[in-house]
């Protein structure tokens, strides 16, 4: 396929629920949508769900949106493509900037599998027709309310709960949530917040009496090291996220044992192709993994799903349904779950159409074509 045409439209949604990490709070999401378009008239669509500040990466909405049009774009505009794993080698110079790299491939994805009549998930090598959500949660005002939240969606039938935690917002809160659901599948995410020192170092091992499924993203990203001695001293599995960005950062996580279980994330690691080789690796060093989120629209979420449906995806990925999220999506149709459940489409490409109008409607675009 060429690719001729190419969009990129930047969508603002506010969240349902404002959600708080150890290092910002949010109360929308600003992605750009990718749309491409070959030769023959057929598209593909993408996300790059970079936030708006650079506070979960470096990347942002604008400095996404920046490297999607100056770099990206111009180097696979008016270029023959067999397959769309060979799209990132056409950008290959430009470093890092993977959220927007991100967007360009899952429409590279989209597109390829769309004109072969082909749904994504079967051409990313998926192997079930559904795939298990769990839902993340951010830090609340008050253990109350954070109770309040784990029982909305226990009721709403999703398996496992992610908290948010931060110093001064751990050990408390977990084992309130734990008392009040003794059973439930549950596990931390710290985004990084916790210092190699004594006293983070004691409240990480308090953790490790709550038969937590993980804590996530202890230490700051390249902070490995600290991840592999914590490892060694705790029974519960260090899940990495910000740690890995590359297949060599993989590579090194596995080496030095600084986890047991992978996040993996389309946006934080330039796209799905990347994504499908972590999880091939992850697999062969014996490591299960899971899909995380950035809150994606429906057409980013959608590819998550997608790549969760390929085998080595055993624990419960970030893949809510949109109503989770938002009032409405920028699919149709949205994205639900049954009990936690979710669907994987099986018509061509995402197997959903994008809400072309809301989408159009939404605001700033930029179109560009070969030079
Ligand atoms: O660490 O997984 C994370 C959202 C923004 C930044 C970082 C993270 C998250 C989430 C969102 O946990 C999960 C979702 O999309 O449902
Ligand atoms: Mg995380």
């Amino acid at each position: 396929m060429k690719i001729d045409q190419a969009t990129l439209h930047r969508v603002r949604l506010p969240l349902k629920h404002s959600f708080q990490t150890s290092s910002h709070r949010k109360a929308h999401l600003e992605h750009v949508l990718v749309r491409l378009v070959d030769a023959d008239g057929a598209e593909g669509w993408g996300e790059i769900a970079s936030g708006s500040d650079p506070y979960y990466a470096p990347d942002t909405t604008d400095t996404s949106w920046l490297i999607a049009t100056r770099y990206l774009l111009p180097a696979v505009l008016g270029h023959e493509v067999d397959h769309p794993s060979e799209v990132a080698a056409l950008h290959g110079k430009v470093r890092g900037h993977r959220f927007a790299a991100a967007g360009v491939d899952m429409a590279a994805w989209a597109l390829w599998t769309r004109r072969r009549g082909e749904p994504l998930a079967r051409a990313l090598g998926g192997v079930r027709d559904t795939v298990v959500a769990g839902v993340s949660l951010g830090i609340e005002p008050t253990i109350d309310d954070l109770l309040a939240q784990v029982q909305r969606h226990v009721d709403a039938g999703y398996p496992r709960v992610k908290l948010k935690i931060a110093p001064g917002w751990d050990v408390e809160p977990v084992e309130q949530v734990r008392a009040a659901f003794p059973d439930l599948d549950l596990h931390v995410d710290a985004n990084g917040a916790y210092l190699d020192d004594p006293d983070h170092l004691a409240v990480l091992r308090a953790l490790d009496r709550f038969g937590l499924t993980m804590i996530e993203q202890p230490f700051a990203p390249r902070a490995l090291l600290p991840s592999a001695a914590l490892q060694a001293a705790i029974d519960t599995p260090v899940c990495l996220d910000e740690s890995v960005d590359t297949l060599d950062d993989l590579r090194t996580a596995i080496a030095l044992g600084a986890g047991r279980v992978l996040n993996i994330k389309v946006s934080r690691m330039g796209g799905l192709t990347t994504a499908v080789a972590a999880h091939d690796l992850a697999r062969d060093a014996g490591w299960p993994v899971w899909c995380g989120g950035m809150h994606e629209f429906g057409v980013g979420r959608i590819a998550n799903v997608a790549l969760s449906s390929l085998p080595g995806f055993t624990l419960p990925s970030d893949v809510s349904a949109s109503d989770k999220y938002y009032e409405r999506d920028v699919v149709v149709p949205p994205l639900t779950a049954d009990r936690g459940v979710v669907t994987v489409p099986t018509g061509p490409g995402l197997g959903v159409e994008v809400d072309t109008d809301f989408v159009l409607a939404a605001g700033e675009q930029t179109f560009r074509t070969r030079a």
